[in-house]
Protein backbone atom coordinates (compact mmCIF):
# COMPACT_ATOMS: atom_id res chain seq x y z
CA UNK A 1 0.00 0.00 0.00
CA UNK A 2 0.97 3.24 -0.81
CA UNK A 3 1.81 5.36 2.66
CA UNK A 4 3.73 7.99 0.73
CA UNK A 5 3.09 11.22 2.09
CA UNK A 6 4.09 12.84 -1.78
CA UNK A 7 1.35 11.24 -4.09
CA UNK A 8 1.72 10.04 -7.40
CA UNK A 9 0.60 13.55 -9.49
CA UNK A 10 2.71 15.77 -7.14
CA UNK A 11 5.85 13.19 -8.11
CA UNK A 12 5.13 12.81 -11.39
CA UNK A 13 5.13 16.65 -11.79
CA UNK A 14 8.07 17.92 -10.45
CA UNK A 15 9.62 15.16 -12.29
CA UNK A 16 8.39 16.88 -15.30
CA UNK A 17 9.26 20.50 -14.16
CA UNK A 18 12.68 19.41 -14.08
CA UNK A 19 12.71 17.73 -17.75
CA UNK A 20 10.93 21.12 -18.79
CA UNK A 21 13.78 23.43 -16.84
CA UNK A 22 15.75 21.07 -18.67
CA UNK A 23 15.29 22.22 -21.89
CA UNK A 24 12.57 19.19 -22.85
CA UNK A 25 9.36 20.80 -24.15
CA UNK A 26 7.88 18.14 -26.85
CA UNK A 27 6.62 15.24 -24.79
CA UNK A 28 4.99 12.15 -26.47
CA UNK A 29 1.79 9.90 -24.82
CA UNK A 30 0.43 6.71 -25.35
CA UNK A 31 -2.40 6.05 -23.39
CA UNK A 32 -2.69 4.08 -20.19
CA UNK A 33 -3.90 3.92 -16.61
CA UNK A 34 -0.22 2.97 -15.04
CA UNK A 35 0.67 6.26 -16.77
CA UNK A 36 -1.96 8.33 -15.73
CA UNK A 37 -0.02 10.25 -12.84
CA UNK A 38 2.29 11.43 -15.73
CA UNK A 39 0.06 11.93 -18.09
CA UNK A 40 -2.27 14.06 -15.36
CA UNK A 41 0.44 16.38 -14.25
CA UNK A 42 1.47 17.09 -17.79
CA UNK A 43 -1.34 18.02 -18.60
CA UNK A 44 -1.62 20.55 -16.02
CA UNK A 45 1.64 21.64 -16.75
CA UNK A 46 0.79 22.40 -20.33
CA UNK A 47 -2.26 23.91 -18.96
CA UNK A 48 0.26 27.14 -18.14
CA UNK A 49 3.13 26.91 -20.19
CA UNK A 50 2.60 26.97 -23.94
CA UNK A 51 6.03 25.56 -24.97
CA UNK A 52 4.90 22.22 -23.83
CA UNK A 53 3.40 19.98 -26.90
CA UNK A 54 1.93 17.00 -26.07
CA UNK A 55 1.66 14.75 -28.89
CA UNK A 56 -0.58 11.50 -28.53
CA UNK A 57 -0.76 8.30 -29.84
CA UNK A 58 -2.28 4.22 -29.22
CA UNK A 59 0.32 2.55 -30.78
CA UNK A 60 3.82 2.57 -28.93
CA UNK A 61 6.06 1.14 -31.57
CA UNK A 62 5.06 4.44 -33.77
CA UNK A 63 5.41 6.90 -31.13
CA UNK A 64 8.54 5.76 -30.27
CA UNK A 65 9.55 6.29 -33.69
CA UNK A 66 7.47 9.83 -33.84
CA UNK A 67 9.45 11.14 -30.96
CA UNK A 68 13.29 9.85 -32.18
CA UNK A 69 12.55 11.72 -35.73
CA UNK A 70 10.90 14.93 -33.92
CA UNK A 71 14.54 14.76 -31.59
CA UNK A 72 16.66 14.19 -34.70
CA UNK A 73 14.48 17.10 -36.69
CA UNK A 74 15.21 19.49 -33.42
CA UNK A 75 18.45 18.42 -32.10
CA UNK A 76 16.80 18.54 -28.64
CA UNK A 77 15.78 15.32 -26.08
CA UNK A 78 12.05 14.74 -26.89
CA UNK A 79 10.39 12.69 -23.86
CA UNK A 80 7.76 9.37 -24.60
CA UNK A 81 5.69 8.20 -22.30
CA UNK A 82 3.95 5.16 -21.75
CA UNK A 83 2.43 2.88 -19.39
CA UNK A 84 3.53 -0.32 -17.69
CA UNK A 85 3.86 -3.59 -19.36
CA UNK A 86 4.50 -4.83 -23.53
CA UNK A 87 3.33 -1.09 -23.93
CA UNK A 88 7.21 -0.56 -23.04
CA UNK A 89 9.04 -3.18 -25.15
CA UNK A 90 6.86 -1.65 -28.31
CA UNK A 91 9.29 1.01 -27.76
CA UNK A 92 12.54 -1.35 -28.16
CA UNK A 93 12.71 -0.43 -32.21
CA UNK A 94 13.17 3.47 -32.11
CA UNK A 95 14.70 3.04 -28.97
CA UNK A 96 17.65 1.08 -31.09
CA UNK A 97 17.66 2.99 -33.86
CA UNK A 98 17.85 6.87 -31.89
CA UNK A 99 21.00 4.83 -30.31
CA UNK A 100 22.52 3.88 -33.14
CA UNK A 101 22.24 7.45 -34.54
CA UNK A 102 22.74 9.24 -31.42
CA UNK A 103 19.27 10.79 -30.97
CA UNK A 104 18.42 11.97 -27.63
CA UNK A 105 15.22 10.39 -26.13
CA UNK A 106 13.61 10.49 -22.64
CA UNK A 107 11.98 6.98 -21.92
CA UNK A 108 8.95 7.72 -18.90
CA UNK A 109 8.03 4.70 -18.30
CA UNK A 110 4.92 3.78 -15.67
CA UNK A 111 5.37 0.93 -13.99
CA UNK A 112 4.01 -0.99 -10.44
CA UNK A 113 5.96 -1.40 -7.68
CA UNK A 114 7.65 -3.96 -6.77
CA UNK A 115 5.67 -6.02 -4.91
CA UNK A 116 3.65 -6.75 -7.64
CA UNK A 117 6.25 -8.07 -9.97
CA UNK A 118 6.71 -11.65 -10.28
CA UNK A 119 3.22 -12.36 -8.26
CA UNK A 120 0.95 -12.92 -11.27
CA UNK A 121 -0.21 -9.18 -11.06
CA UNK A 122 -1.94 -7.81 -14.25
CA UNK A 123 -0.16 -6.32 -16.84
CA UNK A 124 3.19 -6.46 -14.55
CA UNK A 125 6.48 -7.05 -16.44
CA UNK A 126 10.48 -6.93 -15.38
CA UNK A 127 10.97 -3.51 -16.80
CA UNK A 128 13.80 -2.05 -15.17
CA UNK A 129 16.97 -1.66 -17.40
CA UNK A 130 14.88 -3.30 -20.20
CA UNK A 131 16.85 -0.94 -22.97
CA UNK A 132 20.08 -1.60 -20.96
CA UNK A 133 22.23 -2.27 -24.05
CA UNK A 134 20.98 0.90 -25.73
CA UNK A 135 20.38 3.68 -23.06
CA UNK A 136 23.16 6.18 -21.72
CA UNK A 137 21.78 5.47 -18.11
CA UNK A 138 18.60 4.06 -16.33
CA UNK A 139 17.30 4.83 -13.27
CA UNK A 140 14.55 2.86 -11.58
CA UNK A 141 12.53 5.58 -9.45
CA UNK A 142 10.95 3.09 -6.81
CA UNK A 143 7.82 4.33 -4.88
CA UNK A 144 8.79 7.98 -3.63
CA UNK A 145 8.63 7.92 0.02
CA UNK A 146 10.28 11.02 0.97
CA UNK A 147 11.64 14.92 0.53
CA UNK A 148 15.12 12.85 0.04
CA UNK A 149 13.90 10.55 -3.00
CA UNK A 150 12.30 13.91 -4.50
CA UNK A 151 15.87 15.25 -4.24
CA UNK A 152 17.25 12.50 -5.60
CA UNK A 153 14.79 12.19 -8.46
CA UNK A 154 15.43 16.32 -9.49
CA UNK A 155 19.18 15.85 -9.37
CA UNK A 156 18.67 12.69 -11.53
CA UNK A 157 16.78 14.04 -14.24
CA UNK A 158 18.55 17.03 -14.18
CA UNK A 159 20.97 15.13 -16.57
CA UNK A 160 19.03 15.52 -19.16
CA UNK A 161 20.60 18.12 -20.68
CA UNK A 162 23.63 16.48 -21.83
CA UNK A 163 22.36 13.52 -22.81
CA UNK A 164 23.09 12.29 -26.19
CA UNK A 165 21.47 9.10 -26.83
CA UNK A 166 18.03 7.20 -24.68
CA UNK A 167 18.15 7.23 -21.38
CA UNK A 168 15.38 5.00 -19.30
CA UNK A 169 13.42 6.47 -16.19
CA UNK A 170 11.08 3.72 -14.89
CA UNK A 171 9.13 5.10 -12.57
CA UNK A 172 7.25 3.09 -10.04
CA UNK A 173 3.25 4.26 -9.32
CA UNK A 174 0.77 2.65 -6.67
CA UNK A 175 -2.33 2.80 -6.80
CA UNK A 176 -4.49 5.53 -6.30
CA UNK A 177 -3.47 6.35 -9.19
CA UNK A 178 -5.81 9.46 -10.04
CA UNK A 179 -5.85 12.63 -7.83
CA UNK A 180 -9.27 13.47 -6.08
CA UNK A 181 -10.70 10.01 -5.87
CA UNK A 182 -10.04 8.81 -2.21
CA UNK A 183 -11.11 5.56 -3.87
CA UNK A 184 -8.64 2.65 -2.17
CA UNK A 185 -7.63 0.63 -5.11
CA UNK A 186 -7.05 -2.93 -6.06
CA UNK A 187 -3.62 -2.75 -4.96
CA UNK A 188 -5.16 -1.11 -1.65
CA UNK A 189 -7.31 -3.45 -0.85
CA UNK A 190 -4.89 -6.72 -1.77
CA UNK A 191 -1.94 -4.94 -0.49
CA UNK A 192 0.71 -5.99 2.10
CA UNK A 193 3.94 -5.86 0.57
CA UNK A 194 5.69 -6.94 3.90
CA UNK A 195 3.50 -10.38 3.56
CA UNK A 196 5.73 -13.33 3.69
CA UNK A 197 5.05 -16.17 1.61
CA UNK A 198 3.37 -18.77 3.69
CA UNK A 199 4.44 -21.96 0.98
CA UNK A 200 7.95 -21.19 1.28
CA UNK A 201 7.86 -22.46 4.71
CA UNK A 202 6.15 -25.58 4.56
CA UNK A 203 7.04 -28.17 2.27
CA UNK A 204 4.87 -29.72 -0.85
CA UNK A 205 4.02 -32.78 0.63
CA UNK A 206 2.84 -31.24 4.05
CA UNK A 207 0.95 -28.72 2.29
CA UNK A 208 -1.09 -31.63 0.42
CA UNK A 209 -1.87 -33.03 3.78
CA UNK A 210 -3.27 -29.98 5.02
CA UNK A 211 -5.32 -29.36 2.12
CA UNK A 212 -6.52 -32.67 2.06
CA UNK A 213 -7.68 -32.16 6.19
CA UNK A 214 -8.84 -28.74 5.35
CA UNK A 215 -11.21 -30.18 2.55
CA UNK A 216 -12.60 -32.51 4.98
CA UNK A 217 -13.31 -30.48 8.08
CA UNK A 218 -14.91 -27.47 5.78
CA UNK A 219 -18.19 -26.90 5.61
CA UNK A 220 -18.22 -24.42 2.74
CA UNK A 221 -15.63 -24.72 -0.35
CA UNK A 222 -15.64 -22.48 -3.51
CA UNK A 223 -13.47 -23.68 -6.05
CA UNK A 224 -12.02 -21.42 -7.93
CA UNK A 225 -10.39 -21.85 -12.12
CA UNK A 226 -8.43 -19.65 -12.89
CA UNK A 227 -6.16 -19.82 -16.42
CA UNK A 228 -6.26 -23.25 -17.81
CA UNK A 229 -5.27 -24.78 -21.12
CA UNK A 230 -8.05 -27.32 -22.81
CA UNK A 231 -5.93 -30.07 -22.22
CA UNK A 232 -5.95 -29.26 -18.34
CA UNK A 233 -9.30 -28.27 -17.69
CA UNK A 234 -10.43 -31.69 -19.61
CA UNK A 235 -8.10 -33.26 -16.65
CA UNK A 236 -9.76 -31.30 -13.83
CA UNK A 237 -13.48 -31.84 -15.40
CA UNK A 238 -14.00 -35.37 -13.54
CA UNK A 239 -12.08 -34.05 -10.23
CA UNK A 240 -14.29 -30.98 -10.14
CA UNK A 241 -17.80 -33.00 -10.99
CA UNK A 242 -17.18 -35.20 -8.34
CA UNK A 243 -16.73 -31.76 -5.64
CA UNK A 244 -19.20 -30.45 -3.61
CA UNK A 245 -18.93 -26.74 -2.80
CA UNK A 246 -19.23 -23.62 -5.62
CA UNK A 247 -17.63 -22.95 -8.84
CA UNK A 248 -16.20 -19.47 -9.92
CA UNK A 249 -14.91 -20.08 -12.96
CA UNK A 250 -12.48 -16.86 -15.25
CA UNK A 251 -13.37 -16.39 -18.55
CA UNK A 252 -9.77 -18.29 -19.37
CA UNK A 253 -10.61 -21.35 -17.47
CA UNK A 254 -12.12 -22.98 -20.26
CA UNK A 255 -14.98 -23.89 -17.57
CA UNK A 256 -16.84 -20.36 -17.96
CA UNK A 257 -19.56 -20.85 -20.53
CA UNK A 258 -21.15 -23.83 -19.50
CA UNK A 259 -19.74 -25.89 -16.66
CA UNK A 260 -20.95 -27.16 -13.46
CA UNK A 261 -24.75 -26.53 -11.81
CA UNK A 262 -22.78 -25.36 -8.51
CA UNK A 263 -21.23 -22.49 -10.66
CA UNK A 264 -21.40 -18.38 -9.79
CA UNK A 265 -21.30 -17.59 -13.45
CA UNK A 266 -21.62 -13.91 -12.43
CA UNK A 267 -19.54 -13.77 -9.20
CA UNK A 268 -18.03 -10.88 -10.19
CA UNK A 269 -21.06 -8.43 -10.64
CA UNK A 270 -23.08 -10.35 -7.70
CA UNK A 271 -19.99 -8.86 -5.45
CA UNK A 272 -21.30 -5.50 -5.96
CA UNK A 273 -24.18 -6.83 -4.01
CA UNK A 274 -24.19 -6.49 -0.18
CA UNK A 275 -27.10 -8.99 0.12
CA UNK A 276 -25.26 -11.07 -1.90
CA UNK A 277 -22.26 -10.77 0.41
CA UNK A 278 -23.46 -10.88 3.28
CA UNK A 279 -24.75 -14.85 2.22
CA UNK A 280 -21.41 -15.99 0.43
CA UNK A 281 -19.02 -17.33 3.62
CA UNK A 282 -16.39 -19.89 2.10
CA UNK A 283 -14.64 -21.44 4.69
CA UNK A 284 -12.36 -22.92 1.99
CA UNK A 285 -10.75 -21.50 -1.15
CA UNK A 286 -9.23 -23.67 -3.60
CA UNK A 287 -7.63 -22.29 -6.68
CA UNK A 288 -6.64 -23.88 -9.74
CA UNK A 289 -4.10 -21.59 -12.15
CA UNK A 290 -4.32 -18.27 -11.67
CA UNK A 291 -4.26 -14.22 -13.19
CA UNK A 292 -7.93 -13.45 -12.85
CA UNK A 293 -9.43 -11.21 -14.42
CA UNK A 294 -11.74 -9.67 -12.27
CA UNK A 295 -10.25 -7.38 -9.70
CA UNK A 296 -13.44 -7.90 -7.37
CA UNK A 297 -13.00 -11.52 -7.10
CA UNK A 298 -8.66 -10.89 -6.69
CA UNK A 299 -10.21 -8.10 -3.76
CA UNK A 300 -12.38 -10.62 -2.33
CA UNK A 301 -9.96 -13.78 -2.40
CA UNK A 302 -7.65 -11.28 -0.62
CA UNK A 303 -9.52 -9.86 2.09
CA UNK A 304 -11.79 -13.22 2.77
CA UNK A 305 -11.42 -15.04 6.14
CA UNK A 306 -11.32 -18.54 4.56
CA UNK A 307 -7.99 -20.44 3.98
CA UNK A 308 -6.99 -19.94 0.35
CA UNK A 309 -5.04 -22.75 -1.51
CA UNK A 310 -3.83 -21.79 -4.92
CA UNK A 311 -2.46 -25.16 -7.05
CA UNK A 312 -0.40 -24.46 -9.87
CA UNK A 313 1.53 -26.71 -12.61
CA UNK A 314 4.56 -24.65 -12.20
CA UNK A 315 5.97 -22.79 -9.39
CA UNK A 316 5.39 -19.00 -9.94
CA UNK A 317 3.37 -17.20 -8.04
CA UNK A 318 -0.19 -16.33 -9.22
CA UNK A 319 -1.54 -14.75 -5.97
CA UNK A 320 -1.12 -11.26 -5.73
CA UNK A 321 -2.01 -10.53 -2.38
CA UNK A 322 0.77 -13.01 -0.92
CA UNK A 323 -1.70 -15.02 0.74
CA UNK A 324 -2.65 -17.98 -1.16
CA UNK A 325 -0.65 -22.05 0.37
CA UNK A 326 0.79 -22.74 -3.40
CA UNK A 327 0.93 -25.88 -4.01
CA UNK A 328 2.95 -26.89 -7.09
CA UNK A 329 2.00 -30.34 -8.49
CA UNK A 330 0.34 -31.48 -11.76
CA UNK A 331 -3.21 -31.43 -11.80
CA UNK A 332 -2.95 -35.09 -12.91
CA UNK A 333 -1.09 -35.86 -9.55
CA UNK A 334 -3.22 -33.41 -8.01
CA UNK A 335 -6.70 -35.67 -9.01
CA UNK A 336 -4.61 -38.38 -7.89
CA UNK A 337 -3.77 -37.45 -4.25
CA UNK A 338 -6.37 -35.20 -3.24
CA UNK A 339 -9.97 -36.78 -3.20
CA UNK A 340 -12.87 -33.99 -3.94
CA UNK A 341 -14.40 -32.53 -1.31
CA UNK A 342 -17.75 -33.78 -0.36
CA UNK A 343 -18.40 -30.32 1.82
CA UNK A 344 -21.96 -29.80 3.29
CA UNK A 345 -22.07 -26.17 2.57
CA UNK A 346 -26.23 -25.70 4.31
CA UNK A 347 -26.73 -22.65 2.94
CA UNK A 348 -25.42 -23.53 -0.61
CA UNK A 349 -29.05 -23.35 -2.07
CA UNK A 350 -29.36 -19.53 -0.90
CA UNK A 351 -26.25 -18.19 -2.31
CA UNK A 352 -27.25 -20.19 -5.79
CA UNK A 353 -30.63 -18.64 -5.54
CA UNK A 354 -29.27 -14.87 -4.77
CA UNK A 355 -26.88 -15.16 -7.96
CA UNK A 356 -29.86 -16.54 -10.14
CA UNK A 357 -31.90 -13.39 -9.29
CA UNK A 358 -28.93 -11.23 -10.42
CA UNK A 359 -28.32 -13.34 -13.26
CA UNK A 360 -32.40 -12.90 -14.05
CA UNK A 361 -32.10 -9.00 -13.54
CA UNK A 362 -28.52 -9.05 -15.62
CA UNK A 363 -30.27 -11.35 -18.37
CA UNK A 364 -33.29 -8.94 -18.64
CA UNK A 365 -30.90 -6.31 -19.17
CA UNK A 366 -28.35 -7.11 -20.81
CA UNK A 367 -31.13 -8.39 -23.75
CA UNK A 368 -32.15 -4.92 -24.57
CA UNK A 369 -29.11 -2.72 -24.09
CA UNK A 370 -26.57 -2.32 -26.54
CA UNK A 371 -22.98 -1.98 -24.93
CA UNK A 372 -19.91 -3.68 -24.91
CA UNK A 373 -21.33 -6.23 -22.10
CA UNK A 374 -24.03 -7.05 -23.98
CA UNK A 375 -22.50 -7.09 -27.84
CA UNK A 376 -19.70 -9.14 -26.02
CA UNK A 377 -22.43 -11.49 -24.44
CA UNK A 378 -24.35 -12.09 -27.70
CA UNK A 379 -21.67 -12.85 -29.57
CA UNK A 380 -20.73 -15.71 -27.45
CA UNK A 381 -23.92 -17.16 -27.01
CA UNK A 382 -23.93 -17.54 -31.01
CA UNK A 383 -20.40 -20.02 -30.98
CA UNK A 384 -20.35 -23.57 -30.95
CA UNK A 385 -17.94 -25.98 -28.74
CA UNK A 386 -15.83 -26.04 -31.67
CA UNK A 387 -14.89 -22.83 -32.15
CA UNK A 388 -11.77 -20.91 -30.62
CA UNK A 389 -12.67 -17.59 -28.82
CA UNK A 390 -9.94 -15.18 -28.73
CA UNK A 391 -10.51 -12.40 -26.53
CA UNK A 392 -8.77 -8.77 -26.67
CA UNK A 393 -7.38 -7.37 -23.42
CA UNK A 394 -9.02 -4.01 -22.51
CA UNK A 395 -13.23 -3.81 -22.14
CA UNK A 396 -13.89 -6.84 -24.15
CA UNK A 397 -11.96 -9.75 -21.50
CA UNK A 398 -13.39 -7.87 -18.26
CA UNK A 399 -17.18 -7.62 -19.78
CA UNK A 400 -17.47 -11.55 -21.02
CA UNK A 401 -15.75 -12.36 -17.48
CA UNK A 402 -17.96 -9.71 -15.71
CA UNK A 403 -21.37 -10.59 -17.31
CA UNK A 404 -21.31 -13.40 -19.60
CA UNK A 405 -24.88 -15.71 -18.26
CA UNK A 406 -24.41 -19.52 -18.80
CA UNK A 407 -24.24 -21.28 -21.87
CA UNK A 408 -24.55 -24.59 -23.31
CA UNK A 409 -21.14 -24.11 -25.51
CA UNK A 410 -17.34 -24.26 -24.49
CA UNK A 411 -15.85 -23.04 -26.91
CA UNK A 412 -11.64 -23.18 -26.37
CA UNK A 413 -10.80 -19.80 -24.92
CA UNK A 414 -7.71 -17.86 -25.22
CA UNK A 415 -6.53 -14.52 -24.83
CA UNK A 416 -2.93 -12.65 -24.07
CA UNK A 417 -2.82 -12.00 -19.95
CA UNK A 418 0.46 -13.29 -19.10
CA UNK A 419 0.99 -8.92 -19.57
CA UNK A 420 -2.38 -8.11 -20.63
CA UNK A 421 -0.77 -6.15 -23.67
CA UNK A 422 -3.28 -4.43 -26.53
CA UNK A 423 -0.55 -5.34 -29.44
CA UNK A 424 -0.20 -8.56 -31.27
CA UNK A 425 -3.75 -9.46 -30.74
CA UNK A 426 -4.95 -10.31 -34.12
CA UNK A 427 -1.34 -12.44 -35.09
CA UNK A 428 -1.70 -14.28 -31.69
CA UNK A 429 -5.41 -14.94 -32.94
CA UNK A 430 -4.10 -15.63 -36.28
CA UNK A 431 -1.38 -18.42 -34.72
CA UNK A 432 -4.53 -19.82 -32.85
CA UNK A 433 -6.49 -20.93 -36.01
CA UNK A 434 -2.86 -22.39 -36.98
CA UNK A 435 -2.44 -24.51 -33.96
CA UNK A 436 -5.84 -25.70 -33.28
CA UNK A 437 -7.03 -25.96 -36.70
CA UNK A 438 -10.42 -24.21 -35.27
CA UNK A 439 -12.40 -21.47 -36.56
CA UNK A 440 -11.26 -18.25 -34.77
CA UNK A 441 -13.59 -15.10 -33.37
CA UNK A 442 -11.55 -12.28 -31.91
CA UNK A 443 -13.45 -9.90 -30.13
CA UNK A 444 -11.32 -6.66 -29.29
CA UNK A 445 -11.64 -3.08 -29.01
CA UNK A 446 -11.19 -0.49 -31.93
CA UNK A 447 -7.75 0.88 -30.65
CA UNK A 448 -6.83 -2.72 -30.05
CA UNK A 449 -7.02 -3.51 -33.65
CA UNK A 450 -5.46 -0.49 -35.09
CA UNK A 451 -2.26 -1.38 -33.03
CA UNK A 452 -2.31 -4.81 -34.84
CA UNK A 453 -3.48 -3.93 -38.19
CA UNK A 454 -0.47 -5.20 -40.14
CA UNK A 455 -1.71 -8.39 -38.94
CA UNK A 456 -4.35 -8.57 -41.28
CA UNK A 457 -1.28 -9.33 -43.75
CA UNK A 458 -1.06 -12.76 -41.64
CA UNK A 459 -4.77 -13.98 -42.66
CA UNK A 460 -3.36 -16.16 -45.04
CA UNK A 461 -1.91 -18.82 -42.22
CA UNK A 462 -5.24 -19.22 -40.60
CA UNK A 463 -5.86 -22.78 -41.27
CA UNK A 464 -9.69 -22.20 -40.52
CA UNK A 465 -11.62 -18.51 -40.97
CA UNK A 466 -10.79 -16.02 -38.75
CA UNK A 467 -13.65 -13.61 -37.26
CA UNK A 468 -12.81 -10.49 -36.31
CA UNK A 469 -15.07 -8.41 -34.10
CA UNK A 470 -14.57 -5.21 -32.84
CA UNK A 471 -16.28 -3.02 -30.42
CA UNK A 472 -16.04 0.51 -32.18
CA UNK A 473 -16.24 2.60 -29.30
CA UNK A 474 -13.90 5.13 -30.74
CA UNK A 475 -10.95 4.44 -28.41
CA UNK A 476 -10.04 3.05 -25.68
CA UNK A 477 -13.77 3.26 -23.23
CA UNK A 478 -12.08 1.27 -20.88
CA UNK A 479 -11.02 4.18 -18.97
CA UNK A 480 -14.29 5.67 -18.73
CA UNK A 481 -14.71 2.44 -16.32
CA UNK A 482 -11.99 4.03 -14.03
CA UNK A 483 -11.28 7.64 -12.54
CA UNK A 484 -9.61 8.32 -15.78
CA UNK A 485 -12.85 8.92 -17.15
CA UNK A 486 -13.30 12.10 -14.60
CA UNK A 487 -10.33 13.87 -15.73
CA UNK A 488 -10.34 16.92 -17.92
CA UNK A 489 -7.56 15.15 -20.20
CA UNK A 490 -9.76 11.77 -20.53
CA UNK A 491 -10.44 12.44 -24.29
CA UNK A 492 -7.33 13.73 -25.28
CA UNK A 493 -4.59 11.55 -23.19
CA UNK A 494 -6.88 8.43 -22.26
CA UNK A 495 -10.11 7.12 -24.93
CA UNK A 496 -8.36 8.77 -27.84
CA UNK A 497 -8.30 8.35 -30.78
CA UNK A 498 -12.15 9.24 -32.19
CA UNK A 499 -12.83 8.64 -35.22
CA UNK A 500 -9.99 7.11 -36.57
CA UNK A 501 -11.11 4.21 -37.66
CA UNK A 502 -12.94 3.43 -40.85
CA UNK A 503 -13.01 -0.35 -40.61
CA UNK A 504 -15.38 -1.01 -44.23
CA UNK A 505 -11.99 0.15 -46.19
CA UNK A 506 -9.63 -1.85 -43.84
CA UNK A 507 -12.03 -4.83 -45.17
CA UNK A 508 -12.08 -3.33 -48.32
CA UNK A 509 -8.05 -3.31 -48.85
CA UNK A 510 -7.85 -6.78 -46.72
CA UNK A 511 -9.97 -8.79 -48.79
CA UNK A 512 -12.36 -9.53 -45.70
CA UNK A 513 -16.05 -9.82 -45.96
CA UNK A 514 -17.34 -6.73 -44.25
CA UNK A 515 -20.16 -6.74 -41.30
CA UNK A 516 -21.96 -3.60 -39.80
CA UNK A 517 -23.98 -3.60 -36.41
CA UNK A 518 -25.68 -0.83 -34.62
CA UNK A 519 -28.31 -2.17 -32.30
CA UNK A 520 -29.23 -5.94 -31.10
CA UNK A 521 -31.54 -6.25 -34.01
CA UNK A 522 -28.84 -5.96 -37.15
CA UNK A 523 -26.30 -7.87 -34.75
CA UNK A 524 -28.76 -11.00 -34.48
CA UNK A 525 -29.18 -10.43 -38.62
CA UNK A 526 -25.87 -10.66 -39.51
CA UNK A 527 -24.43 -12.87 -36.74
CA UNK A 528 -25.58 -16.27 -38.21
CA UNK A 529 -24.10 -15.45 -41.71
CA UNK A 530 -20.57 -14.03 -40.02
CA UNK A 531 -20.20 -17.02 -38.34
CA UNK A 532 -21.25 -19.66 -40.32
CA UNK A 533 -19.53 -18.42 -43.50
CA UNK A 534 -16.33 -20.57 -45.15
CA UNK A 535 -14.15 -16.93 -45.54
CA UNK A 536 -12.58 -14.29 -42.94
CA UNK A 537 -14.73 -11.73 -42.01
CA UNK A 538 -14.70 -8.19 -40.22
CA UNK A 539 -17.84 -7.66 -37.72
CA UNK A 540 -17.74 -3.81 -36.63
CA UNK A 541 -20.22 -3.10 -33.73
CA UNK A 542 -20.15 0.61 -33.41
CA UNK A 543 -21.32 2.10 -29.89
CA UNK A 544 -21.25 5.77 -29.03
CA UNK A 545 -18.41 6.92 -27.45
CA UNK A 546 -18.95 6.43 -23.94
CA UNK A 547 -22.79 5.53 -23.56
CA UNK A 548 -21.95 2.43 -23.27
CA UNK A 549 -20.12 2.79 -20.58
CA UNK A 550 -22.39 5.00 -19.06
CA UNK A 551 -25.04 2.23 -19.47
CA UNK A 552 -22.92 -0.77 -17.94
CA UNK A 553 -21.90 1.20 -14.43
CA UNK A 554 -25.84 2.11 -14.29
CA UNK A 555 -26.32 -1.00 -14.44
CA UNK A 556 -23.96 -2.18 -11.79
CA UNK A 557 -25.31 0.30 -9.33
CA UNK A 558 -28.36 -0.97 -10.14
CA UNK A 559 -27.09 -5.09 -8.91
CA UNK A 560 -25.73 -2.83 -5.99
CA UNK A 561 -29.42 -2.07 -4.98
CA UNK A 562 -31.01 -4.75 -6.26
CA UNK A 563 -32.97 -6.74 -3.34
CA UNK A 564 -32.46 -10.74 -3.85
C1 LIG B 1 0.76 -2.32 -25.79
C2 LIG B 1 -0.18 -1.70 -24.79
N1 LIG B 1 -0.28 -0.36 -24.75
C3 LIG B 1 -1.10 0.24 -23.86
C4 LIG B 1 -1.84 -0.51 -23.00
C5 LIG B 1 -2.76 0.16 -21.96
N2 LIG B 1 -4.16 -0.02 -22.39
C6 LIG B 1 -4.95 -0.95 -21.81
S1 LIG B 1 -6.47 -0.97 -22.43
C7 LIG B 1 -6.16 0.28 -23.48
C8 LIG B 1 -7.22 0.83 -24.39
C9 LIG B 1 -7.64 -0.14 -25.44
O1 LIG B 1 -8.62 0.45 -26.26
P1 LIG B 1 -9.61 -0.39 -27.16
O2 LIG B 1 -8.88 -1.49 -27.82
O3 LIG B 1 -10.33 0.55 -28.05
O4 LIG B 1 -10.61 -1.07 -26.14
P2 LIG B 1 -11.70 -0.46 -25.12
O5 LIG B 1 -10.95 0.15 -23.99
O6 LIG B 1 -12.55 0.52 -25.80
O7 LIG B 1 -12.42 -1.69 -24.69
C10 LIG B 1 -4.84 0.71 -23.34
C11 LIG B 1 -4.25 1.80 -24.12
C12 LIG B 1 -1.69 -1.92 -23.05
N3 LIG B 1 -2.36 -2.74 -22.26
N4 LIG B 1 -0.87 -2.47 -23.97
Amino acid sequence: MHTSSINNVVWARALLDTLRASGVTDFCVAPGSRSAPLAIALNELAQCDAQIAIHTHFDERGLGFFAMSLSRSRGEPVAVITTSGTAVANLYPAVIEAWESCVPLVLLTADRPDYLIHCGANQAIEQQHLFQKHTMYSHNFTLPTSQEMLRHQQHTVAGVKSVFRPIHLNCQFDEPLYPENGHPGATDALGNTARADISSVTSQDDLVQQLKQHLKSSQRTLFVLGGLLPRQAAMLAPWLGRADGLVFADINSQFRFGGFDNQLHLLDVSLLNPQFIAAFNPDCIVQFGGRLVSKRVNQFLACASARYWLVNERDINLDPSRRAYRLTLSLADFCKQVSPALSRWEAKSVVLQNHESIAEDVRTNLSVQWHEASIASTVASELTTQDALFVGNSLAIRMLDSWLPQLDIQPAVFSNRGASGIDGLLASAVALSHGTCRQVVVLLGDTSLLHDLNSLGLLSKARKPIKIVVLNNDGGRIFGMLPAGEQTAYESLFAMPPGQSDFLNVARQFSLAYFCATEHGSLRAVLGTVLSSPEHALLECKIDGDAGVERIKLLMTRLQCLKI
